[in-house]
């Protein structure tokens, strides 16, 4: 315990620069007694805890003076929380950025201040041609000027509300990170999406579901009375990416943290994070209104409430969600609305009582309505009596059911249409409901991509979906654009992420893990930044705007995700990974449930490998619009990249690079692991210009990353082997 505690001291004396810290040099001298004394901690520990916020110091010295001689003052001309959270920020970022205190001004302007605030709060000469461009930047946009023809000179960081400026500001620091000159800044920043989300699997026991970063943060157990500084910095991250939602239980939601007793819990986070832009949003039970008994018969959990039935057409529900939500609202004020999974993987839902996922919907969301809450109804539903095959079923469920929704209820749906697999095509349902707003709901946590182990960069994944055409309004039906709204003319608009956060130090569990945090989180803002973009921002801010480190990170991270879909699902296969634990692989896992078995989804036998979901198989394709439809259908356009998600193929089959199906198999298993191994060199590359804690941390991850991407080689190559009868072809 008394080591422990000591080491959190070390660790945060180390982790910020002493002289930046004020720690007077006394008490540095006993730290750094400590340190030797327990051996564990150089002078320069860094624990990762700080994300992309470490505002590294300038090291250029002509930049770092003309920083500095802009830079005077920092005058945030408004008293709201938020604002007083802006000009912390500014002082924190721009005092270590700049090395130096930045005295805080006030209004007029004084030459070279930085002056931030709301047309509310600054005066109209202030404004003067800003003015103009707020009313384009809706509530949570910003803009940055510099006003240099102005005398005074001044920068502006202008906003319709302070949230506004407290993300402009987060945007000006970025800035001056990347070495950007301050001297001709116009900026106009709008946010795509209207709720960036974050979904946290979390469970009231404190384990999260498909976590691999510790535990959960929320501390159940000492809420309302102990807020732990850990919300204030979590909201702060999110802030910084302009992440303004979280539902922060599992959508395997225990009806609990609907009581009194949890809601003033809920209360208290909502407190914590308001002043950063963040709603809190809850996952909710279908089956709440229930009473607490079991019900043995029917084989189904209680509720918290007191009645016998959760039938959404019944009265006495309808009314007792609107008793609760009436309840939460006078707690949280801006309370979000709830995120329902409801029939689906045992979950109850509106179809126990002859019900549709609209009528379940629409009767939550009408509670909601009067207070501006919304539903988020999940489509990750796959009833076998639907049909045969998995992937068709969300889409023959809900299509029917588009324009059927209450006007504050979104329809969320998964990237692809089976389950966050290393690579889908992207879910048909995205091109067939165009009067219902749809939420894409990502996969932060690697619960198919190797954990918090594996070295993948998620943003080249999401990019690819994003840029998919679906073609429901001929071409340039992007995903984007229907998430956007802007296929459909739809203004309530989201995307939400499943979260890879907890309570390890750094986070997530893998220090590259936070890439894809960060990353989420600035798609989220504007899906039109490129993979390559976010990961230079987010290595910079990381490990430093070194050249090399930039160039030799991002060659790492930019061909991650495309080698993990080799070494574990090339080629459009799919779900044959480990039951249960989903990390390694299990091509052979034949028993329990048929669309959890790899069995059914690979198909492998003597003649070939595959699952035929074309015309002449499942029919599948007929679910994607033309000319996909025939893309998709006939095997020889059908992009290789999903050839055996939607064929089934000889072994001899020829691909376009000249080889058979089974060598281009094995080329792509060896490429994938190669890949790695170069992570491991390039990585190793950089051990003098990374601190030590970090490289060992990354190296340690890479090493076991190596070893288990070789066992996803070995073994699907050995299993798949005894069905194609051929000789297994390393790579030279
Ligand atoms: C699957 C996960 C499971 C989740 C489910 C969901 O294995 O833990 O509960 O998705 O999204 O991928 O509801």
């Amino acid at each position: 315990m008394f080591l422990t505690r000591v080491s959190a001291v070390v660790e945060i004396a180390c982790r910020n620069d002493l002289k930046r810290m004020r720690v007077p040099i006394l008490g540095a001298f006993l730290v750094c007694l400590i340190v030797l004394t327990i051996g564990s901690c150089s002078a320069k520990a860094d624990d990762g805890y700080n994300l992309w916020l470490r505002y590294r110091p300038v090291e250029n010295a002509d930049l770092l003076q003309s920083y500095r001689a802009v830079l005077s003052s920092i005058v945030v001309a408004d008293t709201s929380d938020t604002a007083i959270i802006v000009e912390k920020e500014l002082q924190r970022g721009l005092g270590s950025l700049l090395q130096t205190q930045i005295p805080v001004g006030s209004l007029p302007p004084s030459a070279n201040s930085l002056v931030v605030g709301t047309p509310q709060a600054l005066p109209a000469p202030v404004l003067d041609d800003v003015l103009q461009m707020l009313r384009t930047v809706g509530r949570e946009g910003f803009v940055i000027v510099s006003k240099r023809g102005e005398q005074p000179p001044f920068i502006l960081i202008a906003a319709n509300t302070p949230i506004g400026t407290l993300y402009g500001s987060f945007h000006f620091l970025r800035i001056l990170q990347e070495g950007q000159t301050l001297n001709n800044l116009k900026i106009v920043s709008t946010p795509r999406l209207q709720y960036r989300m974050l979904n946290h699997w979390d469970n009231l026991d404190g384990s999260v579901e498909r976590g691999y970063a510790g535990r959960s943060l929320w501390k159940w157990d000492e809420l309302p009375a102990t807020i732990d500084q850990r919300y204030h910095d979590y909201a702060r991250a999110n802030a910084s990416i302009g992440i303004n939602g979280t539902v922060l239980n599992n959508v395997n939601a225990n009806p609990e943290l609907l009581l009194p007793n949890y809601l003033k819990k809920v209360a208290a986070l909502a407190d914590v994070f308001r002043p950063y832009g963040i709603r809190v949003f809850l996952s909710a039970n279908f089956s709440s209104p229930l009473s607490a008994q079991f019900d043995v018969e029917k084989n189904r959990c209680g509720g918290i409430g007191e009645l016998d039935t959760s039938d959404p057409l019944d009265p006495r529900v309808r009314e007792w969600w609107k008793r609760k939500v009436r309840e939460i609202y006078a707690l949280i004020p801006d309370f979000g609305g709830f995120l329902v999974k409801a029939n689906s993987e045992g979950m109850p839902g509106p179809q126990e009582y002859g019900r549709s996922h609209a009528d379940g919907a629409n009767m939550l969301a009408e509670a909601l309505a009067p207070y501006g809450g919304i539903v988020m109804w999940r489509a990750f539903v796959y009833d076998p009596e639907v049909d045969l095959d998995r992937t068709k079923r969300a889409y023959k469920e809900f299509v029917p059911l588009d324009g059927r929704f209450l006007p504050n209820v979104f329809v969320q749906v998964k990237n692809g249409p089976l389950d966050f697999q290393p690579r889908e095509p992207v879910s048909p349902l995205f091109g067939a409901m165009p009067k219902t707003p749809l939420m894409l709901e990502l996969q932060i946590t690697q619960e198919y991509l190797g954990h918090s182990t594996h070295l993948v960069y998620l943003a080249s994944m999401w990019k690819e979906y994003l840029d998919f055409d679906l073609h429901a309004k001929g071409v340039g039906s992007t995903l984007a654009r229907v998430v956007d709204g802007s296929l459909h003319g739809h203004s309530m608009t989201g995307i939400a992420g499943v979260a890879n956060t907890g309570s390890d130090r750094e986070w997530t569990g893998h220090l590259f893990a936070q890439a894809n945090w960060y990353a989420f989180g600035r798609l989220a803002w504007d899906h039109t930044l490129s993979a390559e973009q976010i990961a230079s921002e987010w290595i910079g801010m990381t490990f430093g705007f070194h050249p090399t480190i930039l160039s030799t990170v991002s060659s790492m991270m930019l061909g991650a995700w495309e080698a993990c879909v080799n070494y574990m699902t090339p080629l459009g296969l799919h779900h044959i990974m480990q039951e249960h634990v989903h990390y390694g692989p299990e091509p052979s896992l034949a028993k329990g449930r048929e669309d959890w078995t790899s069995v059914y989804y690979h198909r492998a036998d003597k003649e070939g490998i595959g699952y035929n979901r074309s015309s002449s198989g499942s029919n599948a394709v007929s679910q994607y619009h033309p000319p996909l439809r025939e893309l998709f259908d006939d095997v020889s356009t059908c992009p290789e990249k999903y050839l055996l998600w939607f064929h089934r193929v000889p072994w001899t089959h020829r691909m376009s690079s000249g080889r058979t199906l089974w060598e281009e198999m094995n080329y792509r298993y060896y490429a994938g692991t190669q890949y790695v191994s170069r992570m491991q060199d390039h990585w190793r590359s950089l051990q003098p210009l990374i601190a030590a804690e970090l490289f060992e941390h990354v190296n340690a991850k890479l090493k076991q990353h190596y070893h288990d991407a070789i066992i996803w080689r070995d073994t699907c190559l050995t299993y798949f082997q005894k069905f194609s009868g051929l000789p297994i072809i390393p790579l030279p």
